[in-house]
């Protein structure tokens, strides 16, 4: 590493936002430590071309955010100037099947973290990934920096914990830490068992006779979605500040799952067109006649967040951060992504 390269270190860097931050850090120049955990296979998909193109700016260390002494470890020998905390069970209808694990991770994790900033006594800047989800319940609309938490799942109460723990570090020990409070983010990259991959893939699916029908659980739930790419860069802004503080990141707009489908639906060929309430709601492709959306109590949440819609006001004026991508957009790229990838399997 050159002695005037910024480092970084990311943890998460395997997942959907860790790949899109490693391209932007690498472009600005930096030098980027990726933390990755050992899996039984290979779950480097989301970064290999990078691997392939910048041996020399990204380097991929074995660690867990379970595991302090490893974290201790990396932070000793890299010592990098920024640290982006991406690590996490992130799927929330999940964290209701593992609670704990849920909460070592995000929760604990991210306290072995700053701890290890402390015990090592390095003075590097840190990006905590705080969630949209903590409004949970939501009190006001738009929901901004100051509105009421109110978390409905165990993976929403491990990131308040995690939220609560990043401002005690800055606090107490004058740590530059900032929260990204970032609503719902999406793109091509993005797992397979979140909802708008999911529409998106099984789309591309039932179009090229892959799978019969998309099923799915709360259609009435409301998001604010936008692209991953886009949020990154506020990620990176925080960091670049004066001082340390707390952003929303979001688009100000919200959208139904319903209408997430009749987009992803267009982009596709298809015109749905709903039938019955509840579970017993389906949505048929009016050209085909063909029922593609069925509804099943399996993908109800016990509790669930009805509404989010952010209001990044703060973002806008403090770090010239706006969203450049719309949903409509957003849902279309993804879709004819999921088409595109399906047509190269023939
Ligand atoms: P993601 O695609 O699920 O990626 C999660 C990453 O965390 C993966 O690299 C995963 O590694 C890693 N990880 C999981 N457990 C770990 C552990 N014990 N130790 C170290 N790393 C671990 O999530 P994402 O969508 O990129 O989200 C990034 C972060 O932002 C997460 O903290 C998420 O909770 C938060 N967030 C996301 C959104 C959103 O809409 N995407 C919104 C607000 C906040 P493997 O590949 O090995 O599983
Ligand atoms: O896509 P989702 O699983 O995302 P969710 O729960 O909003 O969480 C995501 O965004 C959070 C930010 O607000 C992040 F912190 C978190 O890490 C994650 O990235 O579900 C969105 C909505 C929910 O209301 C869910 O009940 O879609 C509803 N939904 C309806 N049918 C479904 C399905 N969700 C999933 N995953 N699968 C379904 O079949």
């Amino acid at each position: 590493m050159e002695n005037n390269m910024k480092s970084a270190l990311i943890t998460g860097i395997t997942g959907q936002d860790g790949s899109y931050l490693t391209e932007f850090l690498i472009e600005k120049g930096y030098m980027v430590y990726g933390l990755v955990r050992r899996s039984s296979l290979f779950n480097r998909s989301r970064i290999e071309h990078i691997i392939e193109k910048k041996p020399d700016q990204l380097k991929l260390i074995y660690g867990d955010l379970s595991d302090s002494s490893s974290l201790n470890r990396i932070l000793e020998k890299y010592t990098p100037d920024e640290i982006y905390n991406l690590g996490a069970q992130s799927h929330v209808g999940i964290s209701f099947e593992i609670p704990e694990y849920t909460s070592d991770v995000n929760g604990l994790g991210t306290l072995r973290l700053l701890d290890a900033i402390r015990e090592v006594g390095i003075k590097p800047k840190l990006y905590q990934a705080s969630s949209s989800e903590l409004y949970g319940r939501v009190t006001e609309s738009p929901q901004t920096e100051t509105t009421k938490f109110h978390p409905r799942s165990p993976y929403a109460c491990s990131k308040a914990f995690a939220y609560y723990i990043t401002q005690n570090y800055r606090e107490a020990y004058q740590l530059f830490a900032c929260n990204g409070i970032l609503f719902n983010h999406e793109s091509p990259r993005r797992s397979e068992n979140f909802v708008t991959r999911k529409v998106t893939l099984s789309l591309a699916k039932i179009k090229n006779g892959y799978q019969d029908k998309l099923i799915l659980g709360n259609l009435e739930a409301q998001r604010d979605w936008g692209y991953a790419k886009d949020y990154v860069e506020a990620m990176w802004l925080m960091l670049q500040q004066d001082k340390p503080d707390d952003y929303v990141i979001a688009t100000g707009q919200t959208h139904t799952i319903r209408e997430l489908v009749e987009i992803a639906g267009e982009a596709c060929g298809f015109n749905i067109e709903w039938q019955g309430s509840g579970l017993n709601e389906i949505g048929i492709d009016s050209v085909s006649g063909n029922v593609i959306v069925e509804t099943s109590e399996k993908y109800i949440r016990p509790s669930e967040v009805d509404y989010l819609c952010g209001d990044s006001k703060k973002a806008l004026e403090i770090l010239k951060w706006k969203p450049k991508t719309s949903f409509k957009e957003l849902t279309q790229l993804m879709m004819i992504s999921d088409l595109k990838n399906l047509t190269q399997i023939d």
